[in-house]
């Protein structure tokens, strides 16, 4: 061991005890990466071995029509722009179809705060794909997204009971097909870093409580950091300890919902208002994934998305305490890392050969993190056979 400091901490992780935030800063800093990456690959191997998921899902951005302008944010397009589009029911029922064919076990569906669409949009979109493609899990919409929707309810809804309320309006979600939360929105949960990058998006507290609420009803969901713009390491460890203070909390109180899946999300400048700034570095990144999977104990797992990390680093991540790499994704609008267009896809057989080149063992998995047995695009889930 370089770093003597890491030594009290090497002794927490093989323990098992948890990390305090000072740990987390230490981890962060120490130029002794070598222990850091080896503490988070015992943490991942401990709960693991050598598995690592992915997935066969289908990433849709429904609109990038946005009524907030944050900083960071490439996607967001007003009425009437250059580039700004919406998918009507229609389309976002093609993609499902297509989705299907290909073996899909997931649509991951989440875009903009539409300025115009009412509440009846969204449960017609959810409806419509259950209905055309009954066994694809809908993981849709995030926290943010979802506190708007709360407010198109109150106004759409008026007089029913529950009527804008996020467990109301989660509660018709569901009842048209809502699966599971996504991670998105969370950005970095900090007073400061929100006035200055993503004024006028919920804050923390109120993204937390949107969780909360979606595990108080059964919801699994994700969580993510979006870090390396104007945040400080303080506010990224203080993010993480946010939310593993929400997890004990859905643990403690026997929610049937909780989080599964933490996703830190390197920040890319390109076409964004911080276009200045340079963004992290392949270091940092290695660092997050394993300061996550070391302070996030009760997280069962640490996601590499290859679409802002790339894959080579996906593959390497699964050293770094990673253990699920997303999945073939196929159309992605809301980053394109150096020059991609929408169409990034992967396939499973690539994604399995990185994993396995890697020392790995590549297991299909679902949303839910059950595993998949596969013949081409017919699949079913192995209930004797639990990833977790
Ligand atoms: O919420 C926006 C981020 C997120 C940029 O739950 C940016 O399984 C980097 O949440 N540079 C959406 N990031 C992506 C997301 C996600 C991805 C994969 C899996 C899951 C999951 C969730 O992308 C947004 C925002 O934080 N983002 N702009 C940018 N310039």
């Amino acid at each position: 061991m370089q770093d003597p400091a890491l030594q009290p901490i090497a002794e927490k992780v093989y323990a098992g005890e948890r990390l305090t935030a000072a740990d987390g800063l230490a981890l962060l800093t120490t130029r002794d990466v070598w222990t850091l990456g080896e503490l988070a690959h015992h943490a991942r191997t401990q709960r693991y071995g050598t598995a690592a998921y992915y997935n066969i899902n289908r990433h849709l951005n429904y609109s990038n029509l946005c009524v907030l302008s944050c900083k960071f944010c490439e996607f967001h397009r007003k009425p009437g722009q250059d580039g700004a589009y919406q998918y009507s029911i229609d389309e976002v029922v093609e993609h499902a179809k297509k989705a299907e064919t290909a073996g899909a076990t997931e649509m991951h569906i989440v875009g903009g705060l539409h300025p115009k669409l009412k509440f009846d949009y969204y449960t017609d979109l959810l409806r419509a794909v259950r209905q055309a493609t009954p066994a694809i899990h809908l993981k849709a919409f995030t926290a943010v997204e979802l506190t708007h929707l709360a407010r198109i309810h109150k106004r759409d809804r008026k007089g029913h009971p529950g009527a804008g309320t996020i467990r109301g309006m989660l509660e018709d979600l569901i009842a048209a097909g809502l699966g599971s939360l996504p991670g998105g929105g969370a950005e970095v949960f900090d007073d400061r870093v929100h006035n200055e990058v993503f004024r006028g998006k919920i804050g923390g507290l109120e993204w937390i409580n949107v969780h909360r609420t979606a595990h108080e009803l059964g919801l699994m969901s994700n969580a993510t950091m979006l870090y390396g713009h104007v945040e400080t390491l303080e506010d990224r460890i203080n993010h993480l300890c946010l939310l593993r203070d929400a997890q004990d909390e859905a643990i403690d109180q026997g929610h049937a919902g909780r989080f599964q899946t933490i996703i830190p999300l390197p920040f890319f400048p390109d076409g964004s208002e911080l276009e200045h700034l340079p963004g992290p570095t392949g270091l940092d990144n290695l660092r997050m994934l394993a300061v996550c999977r070391l302070m996030l104990d009760n997280f069962d797992h640490v996601k590499c998305f290859w679409i802002m990390q790339t894959l080579p680093m996906a593959q390497l991540g699964l050293s770094w305490g990673v253990d699920d790499v997303d999945g073939t994704v196929v159309w992605y609008d809301i980053t394109k890392v150096g020059g991609a267009g929408t169409h990034q896809e992967t396939t499973p057989a690539d994604l399995q050969k990185l994993i396995r080149e890697a020392g790995y063992t590549p297991i299909e998995r679902d949303t839910l993190y059950r595993r998949v047995i596969r013949d081409g695009a017919d699949w079913r889930i192995d209930e004797a056979m639990q990833t977790v």
